[in-house]
C-alpha cells in the first residue's frame, strides 16, 4: 500500500514524516475497515430483507453480548488511538535540547531567518541534516503559518507573540516552504526554499554570513547596493551606539566625510582613512586609536563576514 501513501502524501523530509504517515494511513485503512463492515452488511440485509407480499419482519428487541461487544471494541481503539497521538504530540511539541535555534520572522509576505551566529537569509532557509533544529517565530504583522509538507510541520506565527516548533530534516536537498494562513494579497507568493545541507555544505553556508547579502552585491536592485548592505550592518551589529554618520561626536569619531581623508592618531602620526584603515580598524580596533578617543571598541573578529566588512567599507564610503 505504500504506493498509495505516496499518492496522498508529500515526501518524508523528517522523523515526523513516518510517525506522522503512519498515523495518518492507519486511521484512513481503520476507517476503510469500518465503513465496509458497515456498508457490506447494510446493502446486504436492504437486499435479503426486500419487500416480499405476504412476508412478516421478524421481531428483535436486544443482544446483549452483540451490544456490549460494539461499545467495548470501540472504545478501547478510541483510548488506543488517544496515546498514540499523544505520544506523538509529546514527541512534536518539545524540541530536544540540543536543537539549533533558527529565529522566523514573517511578514508580509517574506520569511526572514537568522542562525545563532547572526546570519540571515530572506526566504532561503538551511538546515544541517540529521539535527534537530528548534525555529522561534514571530510575525511583524498579521498571523502567518509556518508549513513545510514534506517536514510534515505546520505551526501559526503570531504578531506579538514567540511560537516554536522543531524537526529533524533526514533527506538531503530542497523541500518547500509556505504561508499556512490567508494573510493578505501577496498570501500565495508566500514561500521559501529549505534546503538540507550536509554539514560541509552549512558551514560554508555559516561561513558567508547566509544568502542576503547577494542580494546588495549582484548589481539588480539599485535600492540594493553594497553601502545599503553597510547601513543594515550599522544597524543591526551595534555600530551606532558608538558612531554616527551626521557628523556629530559621540562614544566613537562620526563616520561622516572621513574617507579618504587624513585622520590623526592618539600617538601623533595621521594616516589615510581607507579600506585597509577601515578594515584593520574593525579587527584591530586598538591597533590605530583615532585621537581624542579612548580605545573602548570591541574587536569584530569573527563577529563580521567578509561581504559585511565590504558593506561597512561602501556604507563609510557613501557618507560624504
Ligand atoms: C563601544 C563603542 C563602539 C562600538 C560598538 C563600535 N565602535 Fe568603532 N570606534 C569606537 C571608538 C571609541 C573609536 C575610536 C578609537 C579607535 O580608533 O579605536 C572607534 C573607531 C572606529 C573606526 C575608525 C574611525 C576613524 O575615524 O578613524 C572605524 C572604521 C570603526 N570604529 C568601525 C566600527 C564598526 C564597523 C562598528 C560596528 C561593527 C564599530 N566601529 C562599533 C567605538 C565603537
Ligand atoms: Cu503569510
Amino acid at each position: 500500500m505504500e504506493w498509495l501513501r505516496r499518492l496522498m502524501m508529500p515526501a518524508q523530509g523528517s522523523e515526523f514524516a513516518k510517525e506522522i504517515d503512519n498515523m495518518y494511513m492507519g486511521l484512513f485503512w481503520l476507517s476503510v475497515v469500518l465503513f465496509l463492515m458497515i456498508a457490506i452488511p447494510t446493502v446486504y440485509f436492504a437486499w435479503r430483507y426486500r419487500y416480499r407480499p405476504g412476508r412478516v419482519t421478524p421481531h428483535n428487541t436486544h443482544n446483549t453480548t452483540l451490544e456490549i461487544t460494539w461499545t467495548v471494541l470501540p472504545l478501547l481503539l478510541c483510548v488506543a488511538i488517544f496515546f498514540w497521538g499523544l505520544k506523538g504530540w509529546m514527541e512534536y511539541a518539545v524540541a530536544p535540547g540540543e536543537a539549533m535555534e533558527v529565529q522566523i520572522t514573517a511578514k508580509k509576505w517574506l520569511w526572514q531567518f537568522e542562525y545563532p551566529d547572526g546570519s540571515r537569509t530572506i526566504n532561503d532557509l538551511h538546515v544541517p541534516i540529521n539535527k534537530p533544529v528548534k525555529f522561534i517565530m514571530t510575525s511583524e504583522d498579521v498571523i502567518h503559518d509556518f508549513f513545510v509538507p514534506d517536514m510534515r510541520v505546520k505551526h501559526d506565527i503570531i504578531p506579538g507573540r514567540y511560537t516554536e516548533v522543531w524537526f529533524n530534516p533526514t533527506v538531503h536537498g530542497q523541500h518547500v516552504i509556505t504561508c499556512a494562513e490567508y494573510c493578505g494579497k501577496g498570501h500565495s507568493d508566500m514561500h521559501a526554499v529549505l534546503t538540507v545541507d550536509n554539514d560541509a555544505e552549512f558551514a560554508k553556508f555559516l561561513e558567508t554570513g547566509g544568502t542576503e547579502w547577494e542580494d546588495y552585491f549582484n548589481g539588480k536592485d539599485p535600492k540594493k547596493t553594497p553601502a545599503d548592505w553597510g547601513k543594515v550592518q550599522y544597524e543591526t551589529k551595534g555600530c551606532n551606539s558608538c558612531h554616527t554618520i551626521d557628523g556629530s561626536k559621540s562614544k566613537g569619531p562620526t563616520w561622516k566625510g572621513i574617507y579618504g581623508h587624513m585622520v590623526e592618531l592618539n600617538n601623533g602620526t595621521s594616516v589615510l582613512v581607507d579600506d585597509d584603515y577601515l578594515r584593520e580598524s574593525m579587527l584591530y580596533p586598538n591597533a590605530k586609536v583615532v585621537k581624542g578617543f579612548e580605545p573602548i571598541m570591541p574587536t569584530f573578529q569573527g563577529l563580521l563576514k567578509e561581504n559585511q566588512i565590504k558593506g561597512l567599507q561602501a556604507f563609510i564610503k557613501s557618507l560624504q
